[in-house]
């Protein structure tokens, strides 16, 4: 037996995840800072059982990306899934600490950016999430701006999520995506969606109708050897939806407080996540998980769409 070489990243594929991969059926990568950072206990846990039903009941399967004891994995059990919904000392792992995780034997979750990498190294080509990270408001001072979007200029996963949290800059974040190449296209709107609102008040730079229409957009970028990824923007239920006015209230009250307790760094978004679900007493929450799992049940109609397209 030879070592295992430290070069060679090695992947721990669910038995239903290299099934699908051995049979060339749909799958869909899941990020895990969603659960470790992202949401409270035992929600988070809820969210990420309800989000793996919805995209199996598409007729694709779920590959949660996480880092356990320095093991990239793809698809994760209900115990590890559990595991990891209860943990408090997960790393958070975007594109700088992902080897350091692995290297280290540590337990991380991965970010947008992180689940990227996982995903593309697994051939997965499409990836479902709440929020991205982006530029923060007053980022012409801190320079707080999110690895995500450097990570969808480079690596070619379709991102589904519900637009970006107003604890952003989301004109910023926009134009950041712009200089960096990446596509925007919001289903089935003209306005780009601000996560717990249907609108943000901006054009979306552009629009489709369909998983059909995604799935074709991205094979033609790929035959043009553009490479990068596609930010899919796909608004909130109405069900859940919390009028924008509603919530920046809430959000500059959570800014003030980050701002006050000096937080910085990777913990920003964490925090101010954490905070907005204490101010409004769990209603974000809900609208958290149902925009989730509306962007499941989406990604996983592009996968099935992207698998005809090939
Ligand atoms: N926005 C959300 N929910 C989240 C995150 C962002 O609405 O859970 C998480 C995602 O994992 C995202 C990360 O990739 O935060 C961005 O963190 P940062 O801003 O530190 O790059
Ligand atoms: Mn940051």
């Amino acid at each position: 037996m030879t070592a295992p070489d430290p070069l060679a990243p090695t992947i721990s594929y669910a038995p239903e995840v290299a099934a699908a991969k051995a049979e060339g059926r749909p799958i869909v990568a899941l990020e895990s800072t969603i659960i470790t950072h992202g949401m409270p206990f035992p929600g988070n846990l809820t969210m990420a059982r309800s989000v793996e039903a919805i995209i199996r009941a598409e007729g694709a399967v779920p590959a949660t990306i996480a880092v356990i004891d320095g093991v990239l994995h793809a698809g994760l059990d209900d115990g590890q899934l559990k595991a990891l919904a209860r943990t408090k000392g997960a790393m958070k792992l975007s594109r700088a600490d992902l080897a350091f995780a692995i290297a280290e034997g540590k337990t991380g979750a991965t970010t947008v950016a992180a689940t990227m990498i996982g995903a593309a190294l697994a051939g997965i080509g499409v990836f479902a999430t709440g929020g991205i990270g982006g530029v923060h408001r007053n980022a012409e001072n801190t320079f707080d701006i999110s690895a995500d979007l450097e990570e969808l200029a480079r690596t070619a996963v379709i991102v589904v999520c519900a637009g970006a949290k107003a604890i952003l800059d989301i004109p910023k974040t926009l134009e950041v995506l712009e200089t960096r190449g990446v596509p925007v296209v919001t289903l089935g709107s003209v306005e780009f969606p601000a996560f717990w609102s249907r609108g943000s008040g901006l054009t979306s730079p552009l629009t489709l109708d369909d998983a059909e229409a995604i799935a074709r957009f991205q094979a033609v970028r790929r035959t043009l050897g553009l490479g990068g990824g596609v930010l899919v923007a796909n608004p909130i239920p109405e069900e859940y939806e919390i009028p924008r006015e509603t919530m920046e209230t809430f959000i500059a009250r959570a800014l003030g407080d980050a701002d006050a307790a000096g937080i910085s760094g990777k913990a920003v978004t964490p925090y101010l996540l954490g905070r907005l679900f204490e101010i409004t007493e769990g209603r974000s929450l809900a609208a958290n998980i149902g925009l989730v799992e509306n962007n499941a049940r989406l990604a996983a109609r592009i996968a099935v769409a992207m698998r005809d397209t090939a």
